[in-house]
């Protein structure tokens, strides 16, 4: 499975400049037109693993960002822009809104002024505007459909419009799909549906150089109010980020420390939308390779098995299985193995976070 996520938000508010330091791509401010990169998920036990088990090579897992290009302002109601927007929106598995909080005189803000509270209101309206549309089509389509259908067919329309029409009177209270209590087979119900404001939503506030010292404050105060349910909100500098970016680790840490940022913002990102995702890692330890591979929390073995190989998941026999951390513990993989703690699992075994797992098929 490769982990797609939209970059959005108005124009100018950097989100190309958020691209290029997520990729560590060059991809033209100038241009608006839809970028893709791909940028590889941080994680640390890769680097440990490796330093104990000496593959030939590490392959860390990856995530896929499209910056759409466009802005969505206005989405809902411009049909041309939304037919081609819907279309690459509607396939990523979570958002990154991009609000832009910097102040900077030589780029005019298409509302006349910076303010980031209301931006992030408006993009979350355009989102539900976007979904209550396709949901009046739905809607009203389920009613022609009911005049002719079969008695066998009523129920399952029936039971589908009242759902459609629950999830209409939320979204017209502002309550984002996202945040709704539905049951397994609701939500299994509405996939396909693909909703804007049912993905993820990462909200990444845009501040400049100058507002680095408020950046935690401003992170938590904004988190307060707008980080819900999938749904999460950091403040990121991209202007620096995607200059960072484009320097070797080592570099880019000097000037981390002396700028006093600690941590990476572009990692923070990457690790907060595989986290709004649901996402956990396991480890492959094959042929002098060790890579991490991103999977649902709930995955079976099986499953995890058909992530590397569809020939793994068809023949699967067998998971041979230990922790990540009680091979920390031992030390090594024979001495885990004297110690009993390989564990032999079957296909409904469920993957643990940093499971470390060698896969027993036949071809
Ligand atoms: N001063 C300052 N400028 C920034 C910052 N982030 C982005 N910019 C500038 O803002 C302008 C817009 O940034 P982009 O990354 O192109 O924004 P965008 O949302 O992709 O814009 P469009 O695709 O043209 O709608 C560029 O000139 C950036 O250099 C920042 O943190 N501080
Ligand atoms: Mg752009």
């Amino acid at each position: 499975m490769s982990v797609d996520i939209g970059i959005i938000g108005l124009a100018q508010s950097g989100r190309t400049t958020i691209f290029n330091a997520l990729t560590r791509g060059k991809a033209d401010t100038l241009r608006s037109v839809p970028h893709i990169g791909v940028a590889k998920i941080p994680e640390p036990r890769l680097t440990t693993l490796s330093d104990m088990l000496h593959p030939k090579r590490i392959v860390p897992a990856e995530v896929r960002y499209t910056d759409i290009g466009a802005s969505v302002k206005g989405m809902a109601k411009d049909l041309e822009i939304s037919g081609q927007l819907l279309n690459q929106l509607s396939q990523v598995d979570a958002l990154i809104n991009v609000v832009r909080a910097f102040a900077d005189d030589s780029i005019p803000h298409l509302e006349g002024s910076v303010d980031a509270e209301r931006d992030i209101i408006t993009i979350n309206l355009e989102l539900a505007f976007s979904d209550l549309a396709i949901l009046e089509r739905r809607i009203s389509r389920i009613d022609t459909s009911l005049k002719a259908a079969k008695p066998a067919e009523r129920q399952g329309l029936l039971r589908e419009q009242t759902l459609l029409k629950r999830i209409n009177t939320e979204l017209e209270k502002e309550i984002p799909i996202r945040e709704l209590e539905l049951t397994p087979d609701e939500a299994k119900a509405i996939t396909g549906y693909q909703f804007l404001s049912a993905k993820p939503l990462l909200t990444a506030v845009n501040i400049g150089e100058e507002q680095l010292p408020q950046a935690k404050s401003l992170e938590t105060e904004l988190s307060q109010r707008y980080a819900r349910r999938n749904c999460a909100l950091i403040t990121i500098c991209g202007k620096l980020e995607s200059e960072l970016s484009q320097l070797d680790n080592g570099d880019a840490e000097v000037f981390r420390a002396e700028l006093g940022i600690g941590e990476s913002g572009t990692d923070r990102i990457i690790q907060r939308s595989f986290q709004l995702l649901g996402l956990i890692s396991f480890f492959s330890i094959a042929s002098d390779e060790i890579r991490a591979w991103p999977v649902p929390h709930g995955t079976s073995a099986v499953k995890a098995a058909g992530k590397i190989h569809s020939d793994m998941e068809r023949g699967f026999i067998r998971a041979e299985v230990i922790g990540y951390n009680d091979l920390m513990k031992s030390g090594s993989l024979s001495e885990a193995r004297k110690k009993g703690l390989l564990r032999l699992e079957g296909k409904n075994y469920t993957v643990q976070d940093g499971d470390v797992i060698t896969f027993l098929f036949n071809v």
